[in-house]
């Protein structure tokens, strides 16, 4: 059993896929956590609108590629995820596998940890709230040192819709 970290975030009618999406997870694995959903600034695209990102930690017996591909991208098809050559086209749902135990992978489609940790607030942050003594496979960097040197940046925790989230996800956790 592995303890994996999975990045979410949806700037489409985002508190429907957000929530849609982590109770069609939580259907085929045990989440053991759900940090702060936080509303954040587009990044790289400013006149975008605005997304919702959230960070789930879980457990699961597959391997990190078959678990991007069987599970986090059906569920991103299930939601109507459109793919084009714009990586950063607005999306229903986006779920990134950030975090795979102690694993790390460099393969053409999977990067593990996930670069973006050291220079996404979204992502730091969140991943800081569920595991705050993480050290990041192979680079050794504490997540609690990237999570203070992105403190600045603007993220507004959700607080109301977090706790609904949790409230469907975490229902049979222990
Ligand atoms: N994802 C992107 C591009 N920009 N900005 C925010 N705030 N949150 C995201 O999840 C995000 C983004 C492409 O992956
Ligand atoms: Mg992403
Ligand atoms: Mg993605």
């Amino acid at each position: 059993m592995t303890q994996a970290f999975v990045a979410v975030g949806s700037n489409i009618d985002p508190e429907k896929h957000l929530l849609e999406a982590l109770c069609l997870l939580a259907r085929s694995h045990r989440v053991t956590g759900v940090s702060t959903v936080y509303r954040t600034e587009p990044e790289g695209r400013p006149h975008d609108p605005p997304y919702l990102n959230c960070v789930v930690r879980l457990d699961t017996d597959m391997e990190p590629e078959s678990f991007k591909l069987k599970v986090l991208r059906r569920i991103e098809d299930d939601l109507g995820r459109e793919r084009t050559s714009d990586r950063s086209e607005n999306r229903t749902i986006d779920l990134d596998l950030i975090i795979f135990g102690s694993m790390t992978v460099n393969s053409a489609t999977l990067t593990i940890p996930d670069p973006d940790i050291s220079n996404r607030p979204y992502l730091a942050l969140p991943l800081y709230e569920l595991a705050n003594a993480l050290v990041l496979p192979g680079s050794g960097k504490k997540i609690a040192d990237i999570a203070v040197s992105l403190r600045s940046c603007s993220m507004e925790p959700m607080s109301d819709y977090t706790e609904l989230v949790r409230s469907e996800v975490l229902k049979d956790a222990t």
